[in-house]
């Protein structure tokens, strides 16, 4: 049984589309709670984080856009997110993933004040490796790995507590990456699970390998679900659609895996947009998803069997 505590982070300030900020609303809508309830679990909701920018913070790039309010969610969610991991799991309901800054943040902070390392998984079709410097579209949710992993190129930004080692980094169903994020990420020991490689060797070889390290160097393990981790075929209400995303299937199977290992220590649901969605069927999938990370399964075997 887990403590959950949901925090809404209706940030859309991070890229261009409005209709993020309606997501914490759909995931409640979509009755996340109950799931979770039904589950066994504890549920605790926040409500919604409302921060404003205090200061106006600019930087030399011309295309960056929103940079005071991001700060201001970065800050907002650090705290929170700390505090957070004091108490239980904390599942922050997105806004964009621009959210990621402060999660990432709190929950890195927590970890050195435990003395234990933070791994980060990072389900998305995006890499989210740029840095003030080099986006072009200016949109913030492209950056939070940049600056998680202490990336030069984020000066206004309050600087990131305990910056994570690459190879404690794990980014899986990449099929997205721009010029200037694939030459930084060459430099670093960031394991990119892109469709290349999931396509190759299929989706659970390259997930134990990396939970294995997880658990022998008893680290912290936060989850960052992207909506467009999908296959926009079946999670629609997503701004930037990737076409040949994981299905179904592979999701419930990631999450049951994940799930299965008890290492996942704190969640990120971002990029929701339920604006874009048919029905809240996008809504309604994520927080199916989410019942499969928290321990719900087709047929609950005594033993592994296979
Ligand atoms: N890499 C592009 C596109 C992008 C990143 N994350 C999302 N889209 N969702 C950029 O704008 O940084
Ligand atoms: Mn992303
Ligand atoms: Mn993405």
């Amino acid at each position: 049984m887990t403590h959950c505590i949901l925090i809404g982070a209706p940030v859309d300030e991070g890229q261009r589309r409005p209709g993020c900020l309606m997501g914490p609303a759909a995931y409640r809508v979509a009755g996340l709670a109950a799931t979770l309830e039904d589950l066994g679990h504890t549920v605790e909701d926040r409500g919604d984080l409302a921060p404003a920018p205090g200061r106006h913070q600019t930087c030399a790039n011309p295309a960056v856009h929103h940079l005071p309010e991001v700060i201001a969610w970065t800050e907002a969610l650090q705290a929170a997110g700390a505090a957070a991991m004091n108490e239980g799991m904390p599942i922050f309901l997105g806004g964009d993933h621009a959210l990621a800054l402060g999660t990432l943040a709190g929950v890195a902070s927590h970890a050195q004040a435990k003395g234990r390392p933070q791994f980060v998984l990072w389900l998305d079709a995006h890499s989210d490796f740029h840095t003030l410097e080099t986006t072009s579209s200016g949109n913030l949710h492209g950056t939070p790995l940049a600056y998680a992993s202490g990336r030069a190129g984020f000066d206004p930004f309050p600087p990131f507590p305990a910056p994570i080692p690459g190879h404690n980094i794990c980014m899986f169903g990449i099929r997205s990456v721009d010029g200037a994020e694939s030459a930084a990420l060459r430099e670093t020991d960031i394991i990119v699970n892109d469709m290349r490689v999931l396509d190759e060797r299929g989706i659970i070889a390259p997930l134990r390998e990396f939970l294995d390290r997880v658990r022998a160097e008893n680290g912290l393990l936060h989850i960052s679900l992207d909506v467009d981790f999908l296959d926009p075929s079946i999670a629609p209400a997503v701004g930037t659609t990737v076409p040949g995303g994981t299905t179904f299937r592979e999701a419930h199977l990631v999450c049951e895996l994940l799930h299965e290992s008890g290492l996942m220590t704190s969640l990120d649901l971002v990029e929701l947009n339920p604006f874009l969605d048919e029905r809240g069927r996008t809504a309604k999938l994520m927080v199916d998803l989410v019942g499969s990370l928290m321990g719900r399964k087709v047929f609950d075997r005594p033993t592994r069997s296979y």
